[in-house]
């Protein structure tokens, strides 16, 4: 089986500090998790940016800002911008990052219910022009998919030219008006997705870690971090990204999987 590549989401949009303390906000703090999680064993980070009072941002400058500092201490990491922001940010916010030419970004490929009255809006419209903009700056898109349409809707975008092949898919289990993360949902979105396509895990709460077993197990690859858990094990918080990364680590050593490094993540993907 390939070696396993751990995506550390250490930031997300919607966690507070209020929920965990260690939830990064400032640059150094989004340093600070991001050295946890790779000195733990990811490959990549999935990023996503705060203002310094917690506020989610796709500014630009503050993604600039973060990227320098990360890739200042960690020069190999892959850092993969969010295109998915905050629920109710406009398409051009959304899309601020990939003017920095990023190796990867997320694109997620439908709309859903996000909790509460939240909807998360990605229309097939918006869809396309997040995927030329990707294509524009030679950006791997990670497609994001929360329930089986969305893989649906980037086979079809595929087939028309606008996301190219291989593709990488993270699904993302168990969000709240998204498909639920169990086995037998897993299994099934594993089994949707075209030959020849990568895909990782991603379970919301206490789906994180059986997602991430499953996949290890399946020859998928792990995505955990505080976007999508803050919790190490029932009612134990997590004191860093890192012992998130840590426990997929040891998961995967006892299930006999080996770890990869950021390069060979790269191969894995085919990153530019
Ligand atoms: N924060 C969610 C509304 C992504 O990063 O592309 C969207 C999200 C997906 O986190
Ligand atoms: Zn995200």
């Amino acid at each position: 089986m390939e070696k396993l590549i751990i995506t550390a989401c250490i930031c997300g949009a919607e966690v507070t500090k209020e929920q965990n303390p260690n939830v990064p906000y400032t640059v150094e703090e989004i340093v600070r998790e991001a050295k946890s999680a790779y000195n733990a064993g990811a490959a990549i980070i999935h990023l996503h940016v705060r203002e310094d009072d917690g506020t989610p941002t796709q500014s630009a400058d503050r993604f600039k800002e973060c990227i320098d500092a990360i890739r200042k201490e960690l020069p190999d990491v892959i850092i993969q911008p969010s295109t998915g922001g905050a629920v109710g940010m406009s398409n051009e916010e959304r899309l601020a990052p990939i003017d920095l030419n990023p190796e990867m970004a997320t694109l997620d490929c439908g709309t859903c219910n996000f909790g509460g009255d939240e909807i998360f809006v990605n229309t097939e419209n918006m869809i396309v022009d997040f995927a030329k903009k990707m294509n524009d700056h030679n950006v791997k898109p990670e497609i994001e998919v929360f329930d089986k349409g969305m893989v649906d809707m980037a086979i079809r975008l595929h087939k028309k030219g606008f996301i190219k092949a291989p593709m990488h898919f993270d699904f993302v289990m168990g969000v709240n008006g998204g498909i639920s993360g169990t086995p037998r949902d897993l299994l099934f979105m594993a089994e949707s997705i075209p030959q020849g396509s990568t895909w990782t895990a991603s379970g919301v709460g206490r789906a994180e870690f059986p997602m991430v077993t499953m996949a290890i197990l399946m020859g998928g690859h792990a995505r955990v971090g505080f976007e999508d858990n803050i919790y190490l094990s029932k009612g134990v918080m997590a004191k860093s990204n890192g012992e998130l990364v840590e426990k997929v680590v040891r998961l995967a050593k006892e299930l006999g999987r080996e770890i990869a490094t950021p390069d060979e993540a790269r191969k894995i993907l085919g990153l530019k």
